[in-house]
């Protein structure tokens, strides 16, 4: 089995580089996260976003699994196939999603106690997705979850109805603005039935035996490293681990059978939310770049902070995930600078560090930046190494230098085919 995973705070590409490299693959396998996902996919000239389906989920030879370790919000999950049914006419969409039976499912009260931590002045802000993933995970944590394979079971409404109306209680007695109990119950419902039409099943048997019979399989990781539960920016991060070892038990899989592990970067960084940023820019030069790059969420629509490359950081990613493929991408938003900064070190106190835990950085910490000469070659129109400008080639050497890897893929643009192999 092969993993990809985003090597910042997410939003480096993921979604178009495995729609890419997924024509290779026999399953492409979602294990962690849920809704608060956005990988943006061009299909026929036309940006769709994901949140919870795989990104296999265009081409018909593909199946599409939704792992044990995803949180499962089955009224996101309605919208987003709605929406492709919309454009995939063909019958076999629901035959290509296959759902753990035990994956954990997200309630909707806990849509609401994520608005309510967020908001509530006795709680930090960590500037979530409000789409209820901290609580499904902490429930789950707690053992007091529904999974998706309860769904199929008799008491399934009754049990639903008692968790909902006692979490509703609790939350009108804190105050929260809610819908009817009755409306999201019966919203609920009517998704968890649609959710019944995919194929619920053992997806790590699948999985297994696929893998025994020899076809292809890419774990599809979602957040990124740096919001890792465990190693990443805590407070400020997502509730899953989001590493590619996650890929194994979010699905089931022994690490004996890991192959490749592709890590996407950008070559600037972003992030959404709160929590440290040491090569944060701000002002007009931000507002540029993150107009350039679109960098907007693509679910929430939330500006995304904007800063220059974090070397110390990547270098930690890249060795928590044990990267073998680095994918470098939106090198093309870059384009016309005269220079490039690339953060390569922190000095805090007289002291360099050139790899560094994120959340052992404070503001104390002061980046060391090298400039490197900027490019001024539009490269959508670039297919081949040989065209790639010269200064480009000399950041990434850098790059490969410092990172002691080298840069496989290098994406020039959102697009498909907008994508040259290095090496
Ligand atoms: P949550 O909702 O509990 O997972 O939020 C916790 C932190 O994790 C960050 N987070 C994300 N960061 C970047 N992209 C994400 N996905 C969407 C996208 C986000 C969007 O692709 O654009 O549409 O705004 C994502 N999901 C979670 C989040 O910002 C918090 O810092
Ligand atoms: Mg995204």
């Amino acid at each position: 089995m092969d993993i990809l995973i985003g090597l910042q705070w997410g939003d480096e590409g993921k979604g178009k580089i495995i729609d890419l490299i997924s024509r290779d693959y026999d399953i492409i396998a979602r294990f962690n996260g849920g809704a608060n996902a956005g990988h943006s996919i061009y299909h026929k000239g036309k940006r769709i976003t994901l949140k919870l389906l795989p990104s296999g989920i265009f081409y018909p030879h593909i199946k599409n699994i939704i792992g044990t370790g995803v949180v499962i919000d089955p009224i996101a999950l309605q919208a987003e196939v709605e929406q492709l049914q919309a454009c995939l006419p063909d019958t076999g969409l629901f035959h290509r999603i296959l759902v753990s039976a035990k994956a954990h499912l997200v309630l909707p009260t806990y849509k609401y106690w994520d608005i309510y931590f967020e908001e509530s002045p006795e709680y930090r802000t960590i500037g979530t997705t409000k789409n209820g993933i901290a609580p499904t995970y902490s429930n789950k944590i707690l053992r007091q979850n529904i999974r998706v394979g309860d769904i199929l079971s008799k008491n399934f409404e009754a049990e639903v109805f008692q968790i909902l109306a006692k979490q509703y209680l609790e939350l009108q007695a804190l105050g929260q603005d809610m819908p009817m109990l009755q409306e999201l119950y019966d919203n609920f419902l009517e998704a968890c039935n649609f959710l019944k039409k995919t194929q619920i099943t053992d997806t790590e048997i699948i999985i297994n035996e696929a893998l025994r019979n020899n076809k292809k399989v890419l774990a599809e990781g979602a957040q990124a490293t740096l919001l890792d539960i465990d190693h990443g920016s805590y407070p400020y991060v997502t509730s899953s681990n989001t590493i590619a070892s996650a890929a194994c038990v979010g699905l089931g899989v022994s690490p004996k059978l890991i192959d490749k592990i592709y890590g996407v970067t950008k070559a600037y960084c972003t992030r959404v939310g709160k929590g440290i940023f040491p090569t944060e820019i701000t002002g007009s030069p931000a507002n540029e770049l993150r107009k350039k790059g679109d960098e907007f969420g693509s679910n929430t629509k939330r500006p995304r902070r904007v800063g220059w490359l974090d070397l110390p950081a990547l270098k930690y990613a890249i060795m928590l995930n044990g990267v073998t493929d680095l994918v470098l991408t939106k090198a093309d938003i870059l384009n016309g600078m005269s220079e490039v900064p690339i953060c390569t070190a922190y000095e805090r106190d007289g002291e360099t560090r050139t790899l560094v835990s994120p959340t052992s950085v404070d503001d104390a910490a002061r980046p060391v930046w090298k400039f490197l000469d900027g490019w001024n070659t539009p490269l959508g129109k670039i297919n081949q190494q040989i065209q790639v400008p010269k200064e480009l080639k000399l950041f990434i050497s850098f790059l490969e230098e410092e990172l002691k890897i080298s840069v496989k893929y290098l994406s020039t643009g959102p697009q498909r085919e907008e994508l040259i192999i290095l090496g």
